[in-house]
């Protein structure tokens, strides 16, 4: 098993019975007789590193992939020991470290069953290339286990019977089952007997996964240098292990700008000027809200960064202000290569400064990419990334460009078989140095990391806004990420879902694919599925190359034109709910979108669904994957829905066949639930407006919501002014209570809530607010009766007959 045929074998190595033990604080370390050391470190009650030492000495303990942020501390620790094991308990976990082997087994400290258990546990072998050693865990797979995460494998979404390598790979027309891509992501989470758990193999070499693949009853995971150093996250709910995966990896260092979450639109390439003003003004005219517009490769002069083409671009301070004014932020791509040109500034100071990346024999980091013959700053020397965030002064803080789009970082480099640097380049690993074959993975990330600090200082006291292709685990404190150069295949549209929701589940909510594909060119009606999709990602853009025609909203006639615009529309509508779910991201580790079992993971039936997700707390959302549907089948989970098209209830726990033409999709709202919408605006802060919706989906029951809010931008919501409202709804036969409670000192300009109230079952005889009967004004539809009512309201009381 997980043999290594690049590499001299040498044979498995394995831990021989522990002969020493000692404790330090929140670390227990066991040595065994041939010298290995197993680290045990209680990072939190459900949260336990696993470290291990071939030789008896660790290497120094540096993460790029923790956070310094992540949450500590533990509510009670007890060791003890019996005749053939050491016995660490917490209050969620008890782990066993077997004295002869060094094996682990952990189970659940209230129930005191098994949740996951070393096979052959810890091994190794030795690396003669290379030095060090590959490292090797196995782990027992149960028979109902199933796995999910792992970042953007283009798969479905349960990963069990596969194999995967996470090795940064630029992946032009990528297909399913493409492995690996973009990303490297060593984390995931598993299901077995309703306890969910999750593992983070915090190591930047090359990894691979085995999932049940080689043998049916074994998962394991190994890399290619390094130390075996990974994380348990016991849930056992699966949305807790996200959530302290987030948290241990980081969460948004700050919230997007509130137009970061509207339609973008972007293509390889616009230019030179007028064009880029024609679609943009074409957006207005057609009334398709939208509010961002990129700049790809062809705006600098010859592929350098931070210049522009003056004859394309000749004062682009003048038109990204005009942009501004019509409320388009511009958005521009950056690529780590740096041309080789003595009349290059950025190419001199890095040269003289020595921040380029060298061969292990001293000559520089050579390789082809847009520019020609180029050098790569070492993003992973601290002084390297200060000077890079620095280089955006200009373009952010002068000609007000908002947001940056970081391309070929994994890095990519053109006409080499690996289409990346060879392994023997060096990093200096902030202070570790090393060879490319522990930094490649990590490169992307530092490179968006430094790209963000530039932002942050230059756009201030506005928010950041970065965009990055290739990341490790704990990009996403940074950057938001797409998925790479993917098809306008049907195909393709089902591997955008999957790949968003199991980015979402690896703690990257910030994430959306091309909508309609990179590569060739999408048929209008698949444009319009993908739009609809595309618009319940927490990352909407439409992207495409230009060899292969035209891809914007109004290419594909007026019935597709007016399918994007209601979609869009639908979407800007919902940015407050959004934004709600967002804070909920970035303040507890939510994921924006969950997968059916992470939502429901009880009800065994989710554990194989791809197809449908849940966007925020309570929109259900299935895409129509095939050309010529009228609808499709679809699981809808247990409890009540809305369909949000007819009000109709449907209940769920079953497979149900529901109508979608081309210009509607399945959608569904829980009930209970209470969505606040805005007017349609064609761009973030278009419109003042007095008044904003509260959808209020009667259940007989209770069910709690919340709306966040703030400036849409800068950071005083830091200093809380912010306000966070919690909405408690209970329904009964003739009576219906909305209760609001509210945090934070923030006061939104609008004063008022229409609330509509969608299926209540009575019609309203007298209406209390905060204990005042009061007249209000009533409206009603077939099947919604509506009252506006001041926003501050603490309860709303209806009664009826
Ligand atoms: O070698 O900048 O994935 O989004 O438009 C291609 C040109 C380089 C790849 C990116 C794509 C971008 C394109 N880039």
């Amino acid at each position: 098993m997980i043999v290594n045929t690049e590499l001299e074998q040498k044979g498995n190595l394995f831990p021989s019975e522990i002969t020493d033990y000692k404790k330090d604080v929140d670390t227990l370390s066991f040595t065994t007789k041939n010298n290995v050391v197993l680290q045990v470190t209680v990072v939190r009650d459900s949260v336990i590193r696993f470290r291990y030492a071939t030789s008896g000495k660790f290497e120094k303990d540096f993460s790029y992939g923790v956070t310094i942020h992540a949450s500590r501390g533990y509510n009670f620790l007890d060791v003890a020991e019996d005749k053939t094991h050491y016995i660490i308990k917490t209050s969620k976990l008890i782990c066993k470290v077997e004295k002869l082997s060094l094996q682990v087994s952990l189970y659940d400290a209230l129930d005191l069953k098994l949740i996951n258990e070393d096979e052959i546990g810890f091994h190794w072998e030795e690396s003669y290339e290379f030095g060090g050693d590959i490292v090797k865990m196995s782990k027992a797979c149960q028979k109902s286990e199933s796995f999910y995460g792992l970042g953007d494998k283009p798969v479905e979404v349960n990963l069990k019977g596969k194999r995967f390598e996470n090795w940064a790979t630029d992946s032009y027309a990528f297909g399913k089952n493409t492995d690996p891509i973009y990303k490297a992501i060593p984390f995931y989470t598993a299901i077995q007997d309703n306890k969910a758990y999750g593992i983070f193999f915090d190591n930047t070499f090359k990894t691979h996964f085995d999932f049940a693949h080689e043998r049916r009853n074994v998962t394991s995971f190994w890399a290619q240098g390094g130390e075996m150093n990974y994380y348990f996250i016991y849930g056992p709910k699966m949305e807790d292990v996200v959530k302290n995966y987030t948290d241990l990896t980081g969460k948004p260092h700050t919230l997007p700008p509130l137009w970061a979450l509207g339609f973008h639109q972007c293509k390889w390439s616009y230019y030179p000027e007028s064009n880029v003003k024609e679609i943009t003004k074409t957006f207005r005219d057609l009334k398709i809200p939208c509010d961002a517009i990129y700049l790809d490769i062809d705006y600098m002069d010859g592929f350098r960064c931070f210049t522009w083409d003056k004859k394309y671009f000749p004062d682009p301070k003048r038109m990204v202000k005009e942009l501004e004014d019509d409320g388009f932020k511009t958005v521009v791509i950056i690529d780590p290569g740096i041309k080789i040109d003595l009349e290059y500034d950025v190419f001199k100071e890095g040269l003289d400064k020595d921040y380029f990346c060298k061969r292990a024999d001293g000559p520089y980091m050579k390789g082809k990419v847009w520019p020609g013959e180029c050098y790569f700053p070492d993003y992973t020397k601290p002084e390297v990334r200060e000077w890079w965030s620095g280089l955006f002064q200009e373009l952010i803080e002068d000609i007000g460009v908002k947001g940056v789009w970081n391309d070929m970082n994994e890095p990519a480099v053109m006409d080499v078989p690996n289409k990346s640097f060879p392994d023997d380049v060096r990093h200096d690993y902030d202070g570790n140095p090393c060879s490319h074959r522990k930094a490649h993975n990590i490169y992307g990330t530092q490179m968006a990391r430094a790209t963000y600090h530039g932002l942050k200082k230059y756009a201030y006291p506005k928010r950041p806004f970065v965009i990055t292709r290739s990341a490790y685990s704990g990009a996403q404190r940074y950057t938001s990420t797409w998925m790479g150069d993917n098809v306008a295949t049907w195909e393709h549209l089902a591997i955008a879902n999957n790949q968003a929701q199991r980015m979402a589940m690896s703690g990257f909510s910030f994430a959306g694919s091309d909508i309609g594909g990179f590569a060739e060119q999408p048929q209008g009606e698949l444009f319009a599925r993908w739009i609809q999709l595309g618009v319940f990602h927490a990352f909407c853009r439409v992207h495409s190359s230009g060899d292969h025609g035209d891809q914007e909203p109004w290419v594909f006639g007026e019935e597709i034109t007016d399918i994007v615009r209601k979609f869009v529309e639908i979407r800007y509508q919902l940015l407050p709910y959004l934004y709600t779910a967002f804070w909920n991201h970035i303040d507890k580790g939510t994921p924006i979108l969950k997968s059916l079992v992470l939502f429901d993971q009880e009800d065994i039936h989710t554990h194989y669904r791809s197809d449908e997700f849940v966007y925020g707390e309570h929109i259900l959302v299935c895409p129509i994957l095939e050309p010529n549907a009228k609808g499709r089948r679809m699981y809808v989970p247990r409890g009540k829905w809305y369909n949000f098209w007819t009000d109709e209830v449907v209940k769920g726990g079953k497979e149900i066949w529901v109508d979608a033409d081309l210009d509607n999709m399945p959608i569904f709202i829980k009930e209970g639930a209470v969505i606040p919408k805005y007017p349609v605006q064609q761009y973030v802060g278009e419109k003042k407006f007095d008044e904003v919706t509260l959808d209020v989906y009667y259940k007989h029951g209770k069910e709690k919501s919340q709306l966040y809010d703030d400036a849409h931008d800068g950071y005083d919501y830091k200093k809380g002014r912010y306000s966070l409202r919690n909405f408690k709804l209970t329904g009964k036969k003739k009576e219906f209570i909305l209760q609001q409670h509210k945090e934070g000192t923030f006061d939104a300009a609008y004063t008022k809530f229409n609330i509509v109230l969608h299926n209540l079952p009575f019609t309203i005889t007298s209406v209390q607010i905060d204990n005042v009967e009061v007249e209000v004004n009533q409206s009603k539809t077939s099947t919604s009766q509506s009252i506006t009512v001041n926003k501050e309201f603490t309860e709303l009381h209806l009664f009826g007959k």
